[in-house]
This record gives C-alpha cells, structure tokens and sequence, in this order.
C-alpha cells in the first residue's frame, strides 16, 4: 500500500491556504511537533510553497484562486520523529497532491454533467511542472486527476463551513467519492457490495474561525454534505474516517471593501492555525497500523 494521500475540496474551500499555513508551521518548527517536511526531489513544490508563503505572510495577500487553466503538483514527505530517539525518523508519508482550482474539479466530476461529454478536450491545460514547449508541456486535468484517485490511498476532503452553494458543495464531494470507490473497487476485484478497508479518509471542516456554535464535526458533516457523509459511512470503514475542524488562519480576517464596492478579506497579521497537524497526525497513525 502506497503512501499517498490525494487532497479535494471545492473551490475557495481552503485547499491552498491550507497547504500554506501548514509548510509555513512545519518549517518554522522543524522537529518541534514531531514532524518536519521532507521535499527531497520536489524542488517545484518548494518554491511554490515558498512563493505562496510570502505572499501570504510577507505582503498579506491570499493565493488568488488557484487558475483554471493552471496546474500544480504539490509534493512532499511528512516525516515522523521518534520521541523516545530524536536520532530516528519513525514513520514517512508522502503527501501528494495537485493543487487544481476547485472550479476545474467540479467542472470534471460533476455528476449532473451529460454522459458523452468530451472532458478529455475541454480539460488539456498547460501543465505548469513542465518546462517543455509545445504539445508535450500540456496535460489532461481529467486523466491526472484519475492517476491521483488510482495511485492514492488515502485522501482528504476540505468542506467549507460557508460554501457558496451546497447542493454543489456535497455533489462534488460525492462524485469524486464514487470515483474513488469505483476505481479501487475495480483495481482490488472487489464486489460491488464490499467496504473499502484500506482506504483513509479524512474530512476537514475548514475556516472554523467564521463560527463559534457547533464543534460536533459528524452533526456538522451531515448538515453540510449529507449526501457524502453518508456515503462514506456506508462504503468506507468507519475506524478509518477521520473528521475534523482546523482554521488555517486561527483569526476571522478583516473585510474590507474597494472604492467600487467590492468586498475582500485581509490576511490577518497574527495569522495563528488551528487544528492543522491533526489531519497529518491521523494520516500518520493510519499509514503506520497499516505498515504492521
Ligand atoms: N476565515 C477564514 N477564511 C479562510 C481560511 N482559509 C481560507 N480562507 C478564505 O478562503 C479563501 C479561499 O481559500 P483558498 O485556500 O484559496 O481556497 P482553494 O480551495 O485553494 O480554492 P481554489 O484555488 O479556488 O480551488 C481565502 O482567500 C480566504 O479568504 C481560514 O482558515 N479562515
Ligand atoms: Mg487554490
């Protein structure tokens, strides 16, 4: 079993500045929390991180929505550290993921869209990792997506709290729920009737900073993304779904608004995440049982 975990979420749901606070927290404190980030071949990954850091913490602007027609493979090793040995690196996993505007996503595995639909042209974009020119630098959203769905063991789910829509929100979630259950059903020869058992999931309730009431992550899943909550009760094994709340942030930012009219947040200057390492954690525990 591989260790790799594939990230989801609708758009604005928290995926980039979520990878943002949490290479800025683990590199401000390598070892600290008993983890350190390990980028060995994904320089790209680094500097893209890196760039989007700056940006966050140095001139206070968000990631603009992650382009449509961009792509980004975002790679890198969690590292455990021994407690009892600080000499010796206990459990490895390999965070992978592409970091794809939530618009593309939905777009490619939304249910609603009509069987027959050529995705296959509609989504060759130019692939950003590439330093190629020409035909070769541009690749196929849909098949890279389905490669992370294949190659994944474990994935994570970003819900916002406050999506713009939630019908979309949930059905987005369920589509790529199905994909995944489909694939592996079909890659381990399983009956259509049997539970997933090696997959993790972990769902994240993200910008938890926006709301005070309602901690209890399960009564706040089901209320938010009924559809799949029930799903992955249903085909996954339940000691293997993790739920949990982080706010990347810690503080609900500023809203301000341009001469125009138009609202936008500002990043705030004590920028101090919450529950950010606990997905990590879980993914951790659940690569190590699996190892045994
Ligand atoms: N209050 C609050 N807002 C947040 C938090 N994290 C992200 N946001 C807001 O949500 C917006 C979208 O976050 P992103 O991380 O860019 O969302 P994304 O999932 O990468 O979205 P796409 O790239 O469009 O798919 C940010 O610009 C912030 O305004 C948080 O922890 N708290
Ligand atoms: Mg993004």
């Amino acid at each position: 079993m591989n260790r790799l975990v594939g990230l989801f979420g609708t758009s604005s749901s928290g995926k980039t500045v979520y990878l943002v606070t949490l290479f800025n927290r683990l590199r401000e404190d390598p070892g600290g929390e008993g983890l350190a980030l390990d980028f060995k071949d994904n320089m790209d990954s680094y500097e893209y991180l890196d760039y989007l850091a700056e940006g966050m913490y140095v001139h206070k602007e968000f990631p603009h929505a992650t382009d449509q027609r961009s792509i980004k493979r975002v790679s890198f090793e969690i590292k455990g550290i021994s407690k009892d040995d600080p000499d010796l690196i206990e459990t490895v996993f390999t965070f992978n993921t592409y970091d794809f505007a939530g618009e593309t996503m939905y777009e490619i595995y939304s249910p609603s869209k009509k069987k027959g639909d050529s995705s296959e042209e509609t989504f060759q974009i130019k692939d950003e990792n590439l330093q190629v020119e020409g035909d070769e630098s541009y690749i196929n959203v849909k098949k890279s997506l389905d490669e992370l769905i294949q190659n994944s063991s474990s994935f994570m789910f970003m819900v916002d709290p406050t999506p713009a829509n939630k019908f979309s929100q949930d059905r987005f979630i369920f589509a790529v729920l199905m994909e995944i259950i489909t694939v592996h059903q079909n890659k381990y020869k399983l009956k259509p009737n049997q539970k997933l058992k090696n997959i993790s999931l972990a769902f994240v309730l993200t910008k938890t900073d926006t709301y005070r009431e309602n901690r209890n992550e399960q009564r706040q899943l089901s209320r938010l993304i009924g559809l799949s909550w029930n799903y992955a009760k249903l085909y996954f094994s339940r000691e293997r779904i993790g739920t949990f709340h982080i706010s990347s942030l810690g503080v609900k930012p500023k809203v301000e608004k341009t001469p125009e009219g138009y609202e936008y947040q500002l990043v705030p200057d004590n920028i101090n995440p919450q529950g950010i390492l606990e997905p990590v954690r879980f993914f951790n525990k659940q690569f190590q049982e699996q190892g045994k």
